[in-house]
């Protein structure tokens, strides 16, 4: 496989049944040419959490902030929708959040189901922070630069 880049993140749980928990796991982030993996543990024990196949985002962007506070140690959100799923995940800095979605943007740039608008902010607690719809599939409030 062809390794593109590979840190320890943290990452929000996607919430993908109505019953999930909102919490916060830090993961061993891999992106290859093909897919993000995401890994629980050590590189000699590490576990497969979840993975998103490169073909299927959407959209790779920063999350702004509303002025709340991030709830985990990692402060630099960015967001990759796929499917109908967002997957939010916590850099340690601004370099790195700036490599991850840069790194991602480059390797989605020829996918078909690009969106044209997305949302900024947070899904959380039923809305959108950044335009209040109470819809998770609501479309975007901002225009999206791929
Ligand atoms: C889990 O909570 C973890 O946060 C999962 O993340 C997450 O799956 C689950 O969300 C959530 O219920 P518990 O560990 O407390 O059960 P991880 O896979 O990194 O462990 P995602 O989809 O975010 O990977 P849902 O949406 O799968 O229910
Ligand atoms: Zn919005």
């Amino acid at each position: 496989v062809e390794l593109i880049l590979e840190e320890k993140l943290i990452k929000r749980s996607q919430q993908k049944k109505i019953t999930s928990p909102l919490n916060y796991k830090e993961r061993l982030f891999v992106l290859t040419k093909n897919k993000l993996t995401y890994y629980d543990g050590k590189a000699e024990k590490k576990f497969k959490k979840g993975s998103v196949e490169l073909s299927r985002i959407r959209c790779v962007e920063i999350v702004k902030s509303n002025g709340g506070s991030i709830p985990c140690q990692n402060k630099y959100p960015f967001q990759i929708v796929y499917d109908t799923n967002t997957l939010y995940v916590f850099a340690p800095s601004q370099d790195s959040r700036t490599s991850w979605v840069q790194s991602l943007k480059y390797e989605i740039k020829d996918n078909q189901a690009v969106l044209v608008k997305f949302h900024p902010m947070f899904w959380l607690d039923g809305a959108w922070l950044c335009c209040r719809q109470v819809e998770k599939q609501a479309i975007g409030c901002e225009e999206y630069n791929p």
